[in-house]
């Protein structure tokens, strides 16, 4: 299965967030993050695509979380979750589209991706977790899912 990261900046109450260009789930708002490449750690992967996506120098990750995703019956891909308040720079615009900081009470769930509104409430409250999500073969929504809290990663 291929893996990824997903590194989410939080700034007082605001997380970071952009609208995916390309892709599965194009039009989404998502943290920044991407596909681990070949001898990079997952941190590794999550400063990088961070750097890349919105131009923050990450200092220090949180490790979070761990999601499982299957499409019907394909593997889709594993997400090592990370939460950032240690970063430099401001958020910029660069291919990858405009970030957004948005207010944690005020999510627009309805713009991601379908699984968030069951673990990104879990990442704002300080726990740690593992998630599998079993979607329609569209990657639309989520028909099934199991997630589990208490970890320590
Ligand atoms: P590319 O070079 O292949 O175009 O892009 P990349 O940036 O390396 O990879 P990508 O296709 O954008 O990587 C997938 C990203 O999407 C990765 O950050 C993990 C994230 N992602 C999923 N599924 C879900 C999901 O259900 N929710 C959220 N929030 N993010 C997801 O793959």
């Amino acid at each position: 299965m291929r893996e990824a990261t997903l590194c989410h900046p939080l700034r007082d109450d605001d997380l970071l967030f952009i609208r995916k260009q390309r892709g599965p789930g194009a039009g989404n708002l998502v943290a920044p993050g991407g596909k681990i490449e070949d001898g990079e750690t997952p941190r590794e992967c999550a400063v990088r695509e961070t750097r890349e996506e919105v131009g923050l120098e990450v200092r220090g990750l949180d490790k979070r979380g761990e999601l499982r995703f299957v499409f019907g019956e394909e593997p889709f891909m594993f997400v090592h979750v990370f939460l950032t308040r240690d970063f430099v720079g401001r958020p910029q615009e660069t291919d990858e589209g405009v970030p957004r900081w948005i207010d944690t009470d005020d999510l627009p769930y309805e713009e991601m991706w379908d699984d968030d509104r069951y673990w990104l409430p879990l990442l704002l409250d300080g726990q740690q977790f593992r998630g599998e999500f079993f979607f329609d073969s569209d990657g639309e929504d989520v028909l099934e899912y199991d997630l589990v809290t208490g970890l320590d990663f």
